[in-house]
């Protein structure tokens, strides 16, 4: 029978307070897991808290900032001795900036790649050990369309998550003969926070020209939702994937498939 289940599981999703992370930290626990999650900040972690508990799940949260190595060390070795480690880790937490790159200081382009390839680098570094002493153990970094696309103002997010495209594929050579499967999921344009600047409406009350252009962009003519993720996300947690690796899952609505609307 195929299994979707996740009984048993213990999985950690990074920065998983709202949006992408805590969508697919509720599908994890639909399907069984127990859910571990962490932030930089600790008004970060008290919304989760909130959230976590008006979704009535029973979440453990940590105080702990992804791109400090230590910290993330000590989370995994407590995560360890409490909960028995990290069976799924889904590196989802990250950050962009909107700059034009000639204007861009080179400590927000730093920041950037830290944050969103350096930051799973440590997290996947600190979960491996644990993995191949249990036998198994699934990765699940989050990349977007910028790993297979560029555009103004995103240079520093997009050589990140091209980046962290390639860790996935490294991640699966170097660690697959432990059972250990690292895939990714790229979404596309989903309606977040990180996202709203893009969404906003217009003095006039028209729609942000980018959330026109994304419209026409998108073959299911609309943005995605941190719900069209969970579907997605259990597949490549649970043992239904057990044989894909290396792989990254482009949950776009049709975006990349597509050449674009033509001028009427
Ligand atoms: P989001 O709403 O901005 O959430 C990202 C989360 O990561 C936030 O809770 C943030 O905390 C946390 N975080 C940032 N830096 C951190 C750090 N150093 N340590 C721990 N936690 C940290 O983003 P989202 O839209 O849900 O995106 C989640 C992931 O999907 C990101 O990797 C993003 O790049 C990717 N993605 C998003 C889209 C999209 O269209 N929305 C598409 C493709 C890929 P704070 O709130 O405290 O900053
Ligand atoms: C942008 C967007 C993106 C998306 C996403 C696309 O400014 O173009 O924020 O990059 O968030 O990553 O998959």
């Amino acid at each position: 029978m195929v299994n979707f289940s996740l009984e048993g599981k213990v999985a950690l999703i990074t920065g998983a307070v709202y949006g992408i992370g805590f969508a697919i930290a509720k599908a994890f626990h639909e399907a069984g897991a127990k859910i571990i999650y962490n932030n930089n900040t600790q008004s970060g972690l008290d919304m989760g808290a909130e959230n976590y508990k008006e979704a009535g799940i029973d979440a453990k949260g940590y105080l702990c900032d992804v791109t400090d190595e230590k910290a993330v060390q000590e989370m995994i070795a407590d995560i360890d001795k409490n909960y028995g480690g990290v069976d799924i880790l889904v590196n989802n937490a990250g950050i962009i900036k909107r700059i034009p790159m000639h204007e861009m200081a080179v400590e927000d382009f730093r920041l950037v790649v830290d944050i969103d390839l350096v930051a799973p680098f440590i997290c996947a570094k600190a979960v491996i050990p644990g993995m191949i002493k249990k036998g198994h153990g699934k990765i699940i970094n989050i990349c977007s369309m910028m790993s297979e696309l560029g555009r103004e103002t995103v240079s520093a997010y997009a050589a990140a998550k091209g980046g962290l495209k390639m860790l996935t594929r490294n991640i699966c050579s170097e660690y697959g003969e432990y059972n250990i499967q690292c895939n990714a999921i790229g979404p596309g344009y989903i309606a977040t926070p990180q996202t709203a600047p893009l969404r906003e409406i217009q003095p006039d009350g028209s729609r942000h020209p980018f959330d026109q252009f994304i419209i026409a962009k998108t073959p299911a003519a609309r943005w995605g939702t941190p719900e069209d993720l969970m579907g997605p996300a259990v597949f490549l947690a649970s043992d239904a994937s057990n044989f894909v690796n290396g792989h990254v899952l482009y949950v776009d609505g049709g975006i990349l498939a597509y050449i674009g609307k033509q001028p009427k």
